[in-house]
């Protein structure tokens, strides 16, 4: 008889995963149906679009965690705040990171990438937000591959450190100014929106999740070279998981407003 005992999770094993990811009811990344998802036109009139400020100059320092690619806001220097359509309050963006393929999926469909912005409920610490069903919000933006055109424009100033992020870093490397509008969606304001999990151990339900609709382009040779990234497996998505609740969409995401009598 052998015990065995892993050192750190990884994608290989999810069926192994510590924390609410081996028993939680409000889980992520889900299948999106379109055609379920609501408006709930009373709140997002209150709430409004969203708001981003900030996102244009933000100050980060890049990594390889060995479970994916991160550029992180680096501490004390101004970072950008999101507001407004589902959000109660401004949240302080943390850090953004990628999967390939898509953690989501929108009508069954999965996108080659998805971009997640990392956000908290500004004031909280991380040790805070990780215990209240509000602490973090994240924003995934699809990503679909694409060749010539304006494609190379959406990741051209996060690729130059990709080659120094191939294998696992120890420290953050190179600290550098950049447009994360960049990486927005085409239409920012036209998303769908609901209450889930971080995608990685432990999995805590402190998400409010809000996916874009709409995919940016990318070119086919930064896929290529996202793909020859060592993150410890081929892919780094975790598996769709039950949906069980209620999804919700943007007004801007319809294409007509039929008002209720
Ligand atoms: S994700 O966007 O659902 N894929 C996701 C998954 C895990 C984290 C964040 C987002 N992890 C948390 C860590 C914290 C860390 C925070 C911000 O990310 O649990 O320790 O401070 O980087
Ligand atoms: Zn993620």
């Amino acid at each position: 008889i052998c015990l065995t005992y892993q050192a750190e999770w990884s994608y290989k094993y999810e069926t192994q995963w510590p924390g609410v990811c081996r028993a939680g009811e409000l889980q992520s990344p889900i299948n999106i149906m379109t055609r379920s998802a609501v408006v709930d036109y009373h709140e997002a009139h209150i709430r409004g679009p969203l708001g981003f400020r900030g996102y244009g100059d933000v100050k980060v320092a890049a990594s390889n965690n060995g479970h994916t690619l991160k550029w992180s806001n680096i501490p004390d220097t101004p970072a950008p705040i999101v507001s407004g359509g589902p959000l109660r309050g401004n949240y302080t963006f943390l850090q953004f990171h990628l999967h390939w393929l898509s953690e989501h999926a929108i009508d069954g469909m999965k996108y080659p990438l998805e971009i997640h912005m990392v956000h908290i409920k500004t004031g909280l610490s991380v040790e805070e937000a990780l215990k209240r069903p509000d602490g973090l919000a994240v924003m995934g933006v699809m990503g679909m591959v694409h060749s010539g055109g304006n494609s190379e424009y959406a990741l051209d100033q996060i690729m130059p450190v990709i080659p120094d992020l191939m294998d696992r870093t120890e420290k953050d490397i190179e600290e550098k100014t950049i447009d994360m509008t960049r990486l927005f969606s085409p239409d920012p304001q036209s998303y769908y929106t609901y209450h889930g999990s971080l995608t990685t151990p432990n999995c805590q339900e402190v998400v409010t999740w809000i996916v874009m609709d709409k995919p940016l382009m990318i070119s086919d040779s930064q896929y290529k070279m996202l793909l020859e990234v060592n993150v410890g497996a081929r892919n780094n998505y975790r598996s769709l998981q039950a949906t069980n609740r209620v999804v919700y969409r943007s007004v801007a995401s319809c294409s007509a407003i039929i008002m209720p009598s």
